[in-house]
């Protein structure tokens, strides 16, 4: 093993999920990996969901509380529109970094012609977070800072890669990296040897952690193993993409249900009760429909 190599110990691909398109929301599919009976939770990740939607299909009013939700834009546009008069288009490359906190209730739309596509990344929050106040970081596409060398081109969505650091302010320390490897890329990246990783394959054939592994391909998700960082490399004759996701675990209690993310029942409970009366955050929600309910263009 060499000297400087960035990675010392690359981390082994533990299992791979095939994420099936399933219906979610309003006529809209999602492949989801995480989230599903068969991985319930990778601490502190809740769901990733690569979506596709199109009007006049969508995610009508719903809340959110306890975890963030991290929406990145691969086709399209989305439009979102909250109970406190928050509201934004979303579209290719652009990201909206959503702390939900106490409480958020929201839309997320379609916004043009054809087909949305993006991924959405649930992310738990300790106990200490989980009724902050909630708060929105947006980054257009143009803002996201990309670096390229050797092949390699990456943009850095949260946390630091190739000597580019992200803005974004990550409550429950996350590295969320979107790499595309040209034809005979190979690539070193770091993750710190505490934090649970994944890898989700957007396009083309890639291959991980060993230089004679099988390749692998769209929509399979890798969860990683122990170790300092991820080795890939691109073998096959088209471009590669695929995002690098790892996060800290908390290790604290889970219990969820549905968009409500607590560390016990009666906290659910609680939950439950404060949206039902519009109280403990949810204020907002007692006369508020969004657009796309009150059937307006949105
Ligand atoms: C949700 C069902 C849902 N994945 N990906 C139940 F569909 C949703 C939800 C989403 C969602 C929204 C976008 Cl833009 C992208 C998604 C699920 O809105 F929150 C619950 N509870
Ligand atoms: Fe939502």
């Amino acid at each position: 093993m060499s000297y400087n190599s960035a990675v010392q110990e690359a981390r082994p691909v533990v299992r791979k999920f095939l994420a099936r398109p399933q219906p979610e929301g309003v006529g809209a599919i999602v492949r989801r990996s995480i989230g599903r009976f068969e991985l319930k939770y990778f601490d502190p990740f809740l769901a990733l969901d690569e979506f596709s939607v199109s009007a006049p299909g969508g995610f009508p009013d719903h809340p959110h509380r306890g975890f963030e939700t991290v929406t990145y834009m691969l086709q399209g546009a989305v439009t979102h529109e909250d109970f406190k008069g928050h509201k934004g288009t979303i579209k290719e490359g652009d990201l909206q970094w959503m702390t939900a906190g106490r409480g958020i209730v929201h839309s997320e739309m379609p916004a043009a012609q054809g087909t949305q596509r993006g991924l959405q990344l649930w992310i738990n929050l300790c106990s200490r977070n989980k009724m902050v106040e909630p708060r929105y970081q947006e980054m257009m596409s143009k803002d996201i800072a990309e670096a390229a060398k050797d092949g390699v081109k990456v943009r850095v969505i949260a946390g630091e890669a190739m000597g580019i650091t992200s803005p974004v302010y990550t409550r429950t320390p996350t590295m969320f990296l979107d790499f595309t490897l040209k034809p005979g890329a190979h690539l070193q990246q770091p993750v710190p040897a505490s934090w649970n990783a994944f890898v989700y394959v957007l396009e083309g054939e890639g291959t991980f952690s060993h230089s004679r592994s099988s390749p692998v391909t769209a929509h399979n998700l890798l969860l990683l193993g122990s170790g300092d960082g991820l080795e890939a490399w691109n073998k096959s004759s088209k471009p590669l993409r695929f995002v690098l996701v790892g996060g800290e675990p908390l290790g604290e209690p889970v219990v969820q249900f549905g968009p409500f993310v607590m560390n016990t029942q009666e906290e659910i409970d609680q939950t439950i009760e404060d949206f039902e009366n519009c109280t403990n955050g949810f204020e907002s929600a007692r006369h508020w429909r969004s657009a796309s309910i009150r059937g307006l263009d949105y």
